[in-house]
């Protein structure tokens, strides 16, 4: 096993105990020795249809047969054409233009890059700051890792970008712990944003990124009113608003995107996972009217943004994504989050008062039950808990630090959110 280094993954402590997975269908996975694993994260938060579904398998079989490659560069093919109109009818009003990417990472960085390529285009070239927030997560490239603000991804990476800063994180369990949905406290926490324009000025700033809801610093929720202060900030001082909407794009809190269930419309948006259900790579970013028209004031002859990667509106991708937005659209799963909202609030809140429980946050279908730490190994016990739930409850959940985090496919019932939190509440009580 030795040969295939695991991203993120002690490589050592896995290899002499592996989880691993034969099969999925549905809510399940099937894992090597035959056990069915309830799926409580969609994967890694991207398989919101479940897995195996038939339309999408049907369409990349299809697609693979009929066109396996075509260039996009000054060349096309119908399929991102298509896409990007069905994707554009389903985005906020205003952010009706999309670039293609292959992942979350390539997403975010495609989006810092078309800021700072409006701000010079429409005269503001001095504007170079980059502003994300602590405890953000925006994928592994360089540009996403200068504004996250997860230190493990941090610190062995050198300098990173230059010119970047942070908002303080909103995780504030000591007045917001068993919150049910938004926290109610740290809306002043935008203010923040205040303190770093009167630090650098505004003229130097070209955009502000944060996840709506951070999903891997451990399920960190806005507090309320928090975004849409942050929007007017960036009104008042020109500075481009980014959703990183990787996690929560896609039906994962109830609407389409956060920001329309958060009534909050950012300048771009960044989007990956849930866009083919998990099922081929691909990143799609939602781009304002006003950027987009900010490039397409040259001669007609010029390239209007140096930027692209080889496999953008990829066949196989599009003809998945396509054949997942169908798949979305007949089973209604961008209600879903609403319609079981209050019963998955009801069972994760449910288990409060379990040993070690310090707080449990949920919005949509996100969950979070956040452990104390064992004393001088931070991030032991939930580790703990999530590998009793693989190897002894059949339950797929994910942890970072102490937080197990839950996301499941968006097609779940009752049933399994009582199986989920059944399950997880016997190996939080076995886990000492
Ligand atoms: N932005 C956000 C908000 C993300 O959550 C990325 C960017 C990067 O996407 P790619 O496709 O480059 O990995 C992500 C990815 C977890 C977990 O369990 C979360 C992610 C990836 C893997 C695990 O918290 N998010």
């Amino acid at each position: 096993m030795d040969a295939f280094w695991m991203p993120f993954t002690a490589n050592r402590q896995f290899k002499q105990q592996p989880r691993m997975l034969a099969s999925a269908k549905g809510m399940h996975y099937t894992d090597v020795a035959g056990r069915e694993i309830l799926d409580g994260t969609a994967g890694l938060w991207c398989c919101n249809a479940g897995h195996a579904r038939p339309r999408i398998i049907e369409a990349v079989s299809r697609q693979i047969a009929t066109l396996d490659f075509a260039p996009t560069f000054q060349m096309g093919h119908p399929l991102p054409f298509v896409l990007a109109e069905r994707l554009a009818a389903i985005a906020p009003e205003s952010l009706k233009h999309v670039f293609f990417t292959n992942s979350g990472s390539e997403s975010v960085d495609t989006a810092l890059k078309i800021a700072l390529a409006y701000q010079r285009a429409r005269g503001e070239g001095q504007r170079t700051r980059l502003i994300g927030r602590e405890k953000g997560y925006h994928g592994v490239g360089f540009g996403g890792i200068s504004v996250g603000g997860m230190v493990n991804n941090r610190k062995f990476f050198g300098p990173m970008l230059p010119g970047v800063d942070h908002l303080r994180h909103t995780l504030d369990i000591a007045r917001n712990a068993f919150t049910r949905g938004l926290p109610k406290h740290g809306v002043e926490l935008a203010e923040d944003l205040e303190r770093l324009v009167q630090l650098h000025d505004a003229s130097t700033i070209a955009a502000v990124i944060v996840e709506p809801i951070s999903g891997s610093a451990g399920v960190v929720l806005p507090p309320e009113g928090y975004l849409k202060r942050l929007r007017e900030i960036c009104d008042k001082h020109g500075i481009v608003l980014i959703f990183d909407e990787v996690i929560t794009g896609y039906g994962r809190v109830g609407d389409a995107f956060a920001a329309q269930r958060f009534d909050v419309t950012p300048d771009i948006i960044t989007t990956a996972k849930g866009l083919t259900n998990g099922s081929v790579p691909m990143g799609a970013v939602f781009v304002s009217d006003a950027i987009h028209a900010a490039f397409m004031q040259g001669p007609e002859g010029m390239i209007d943004l140096f930027h692209g990667y080889t496999y953008s509106g990829h066949p196989l991708a599009c003809a998945a994504a396509l054949a997942t937005l169908d798949t979305y659209a007949e089973e209604g799963l961008f209600a879903k989050a609403i319609e079981l909202g209050s019963y998955w609030e009801d069972a994760i809140h449910a288990l409060r008062e379990l040993p070690n429980v310090i707080d449990i946050r949920n919005f949509g279908l996100v969950g979070a039950v956040e452990l104390a730490p064992r004393e001088g190994k931070p991030g032991a016990r939930a580790f703990d808990v999530f590998s009793k739930c693989f190897h002894d409850k059949g339950l797929m959940v994910r942890t970072t630090g102490d937080v197990i985090a839950l996301s499941p496919p968006l097609i779940l019932g009752k049933e399994h959110i009582d199986q989920i939190f059944g399950r997880l509440a016997e190996a939080i009580r076995e886990t000492a």
